[in-house]
């Protein structure tokens, strides 16, 4: 745990009592603050109180007269659609508003480091698609290359959580746009934007307020390095506006869209090949075709993404290769849960927003789709432009009708996973695969995406052994 600094003996409000939550109160406790806790769900105040902890109503008038700082949790509207009522009375009381990623960054350094070789360092990775990939490829090549390294963030794990840093190790942070744009203090030394696309638009006020959330993890100061993935105008932009000039190698370019010239730092995949370039000469180089584990052009931008990132804390290219090798991936996203007949199965049930899904499609072949579930904002139309490998879609979710009916490919209205798998099953040949890449959020039929994707690989292996 990292005991949160510069609030012994005050009051701090937490709002949400969820992994992030709780990780901020034990903290805040730590470093001998005196958390005041609310979450909106009674359950979740139990489990608080049960674990010792002071739980007080901060709607009520007066409630924040005596507190320096109010945390509140991603998942929690701090200003659109509308603040939650709890950050409405801070902000009306004047009480600062932060999250546990602001308290990290404000904590985390320690007076031990005084002693250290190499000061621990953080890299932070955020964009719409591909965090949890890049940070764990990121985690996981550090630690095949024998640094020690810890991973947090929206991948799971609250950033409090972790262990204060040893001599040279490094904490690989997943932050959504959520957690960037509350964070009052944003300073890692490694920053990694992957890419843009609309997701969450509801929360920032469109794409503008979106990309604004985003691009914080690069203002506050600015990291050491920033690497940013340039085939969308957004990244293109933030990283022209970082770069003193072209050949300013604090900034390194990535891109799977195009080769990248230039007398700057870049890294770039074509053909399922990896090449990196510094001050115009070629460094490093890694055909990506035969790693399993990142099938597919969105993964070899994610392998980019990281191959640069720790290209930047200096690791040799051929450790970093060697690593993508044994890199096992992570569960939901692009995952092969079953072979069998000929006909494999994949988990992606990741794949919450159009863009993500696009990107499944176009990485298999001769695909039987499971899609559908709760419709993000911006609408379904842009699937049709990915469908060339589809054979047949097997819709679910409650609006599954609706769904089908927006889709060119020949679409099936199945409405539960149950029948969804199923049917694929039973009209899948040899050659195929049977993919779940919903391209929608969960929760109108499931808690989470993981929940969902669990019941698709429940359901395949149940038939596998009738
Ligand atoms: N709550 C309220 N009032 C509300 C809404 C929620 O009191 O109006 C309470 C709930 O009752 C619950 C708590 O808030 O007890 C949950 O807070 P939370 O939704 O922020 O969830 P945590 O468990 O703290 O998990 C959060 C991230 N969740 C979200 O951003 C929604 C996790 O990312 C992250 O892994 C975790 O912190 C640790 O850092 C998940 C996620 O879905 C994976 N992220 C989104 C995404 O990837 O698309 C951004
Ligand atoms: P995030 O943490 O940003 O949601 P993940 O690595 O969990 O990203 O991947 C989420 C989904 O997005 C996956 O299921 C996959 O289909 C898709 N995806 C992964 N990497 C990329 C990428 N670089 N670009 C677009 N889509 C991607």
């Amino acid at each position: 745990m990292i005991p949160v600094k510069g609030f012994t003996g005050q009051r701090v409000a937490v709002l949400g009592l969820g992994r992030s939550g709780l990780a901020t109160a034990r903290a805040l406790s730590a470093g001998g603050a005196e958390p005041v806790c609310w979450d909106d769900n009674p359950a979740a105040r139990e489990t608080a109180e049960g674990e010792g902890f002071f739980c007080a109503d901060l709607r009520k008038h007066g409630a924040f007269d005596d507190i320096a700082s109010l945390i509140v949790s991603p998942g929690i509207p701090h200003l659109y659609p509308e603040p939650n009522p709890v950050v409405a009375a801070a902000l009306d009381a004047g009480v600062p508003v932060d999250n546990d990623i602001g308290l990290f960054f404000r904590s985390f350094a320690g007076a031990e480091w005084n002693g250290y070789d190499t000061p621990p360092r953080v890299i932070a990775v955020t964009g719409s698609n591909g965090k949890s990939t890049t940070a764990a490829l990121i985690h996981h090549i550090l630690t095949e290359a024998g640094r020690e390294a810890q991973l947090a963030g929206n991948i799971g794990r609250g950033v409090l959580d972790i262990d204060p840093g040893g001599d040279g190790s490094v904490v690989v942070l997943e932050l959504s746009s959520y957690q960037t744009e509350l964070a009052r203090a944003l300073t890692p030394d490694v920053a990694v934007f992957t890419n843009l696309s609309p997701d969450h638009l509801d929360r920032h006020g469109g794409m503008g307020g979106y990309f604004a959330a985003k691009r914080r993890l690069f203002s506050e100061g600015g990291p050491d390095r920033a690497i940013i993935g340039v085939d969308e105008t957004e990244g293109a932009f933030l990283a022209g506006q970082l770069a003193e000039g072209p050949s300013d190698d604090r900034v390194i370019r990535v891109s799977v869209a195009r080769k990248l010239t230039g007398p700057g730092w870049q890294v770039f995949a074509r053909k399922g090949f990896l090449s990196e370039y510094r001050k115009g000469r070629q460094a490093g180089s890694i055909d990506l075709r035969a790693i399993k584990g990142l099938p597919g052009a969105h993964n070899h931008q994610n392998a980019c993404a990281a191959y640069a990132a720790c290209r930047s804390l200096g690791l040799a290219p051929r450790v970093i290769e060697d690593a993508l090798h044994s890199y096992p991936g992570l569960p939901h996203r692009s995952q092969i849960i079953a072979e069998a007949d000929g006909v494999t199965y994949v988990n992606d049930s990741k794949a919450t927003n159009v863009d993500s899904a696009v990107k499944a499609l176009t990485a298999f072949k001769k695909i039987r789709w499971i899609c559908g579930g709760l419709e993000k904002e911006g609408g379904i139309s842009a699937l049709n432009t990915a469908t060339g490998e589809v054979i047949k879609a097997y819709v679910i979710g409650r609006e599954a009708a609706g769904f089908a009916m927006q889709l060119e490919a020949d679409a099936q209205v199945c409405t539960t996973m149950e029948a969804a798998v199923a049917q694929a099953m039973e009209d899948a040949e040899a050659g195929e695969t049977v993919l779940l890449a919903p391209a929608a959020a969960s929760f109108d039929q499931y808690d989470n995406f993981e929940q969902r994707g669990d019941d698709f690989a429940a359901q395949v292996r149940l038939r596998l052994t009738e």
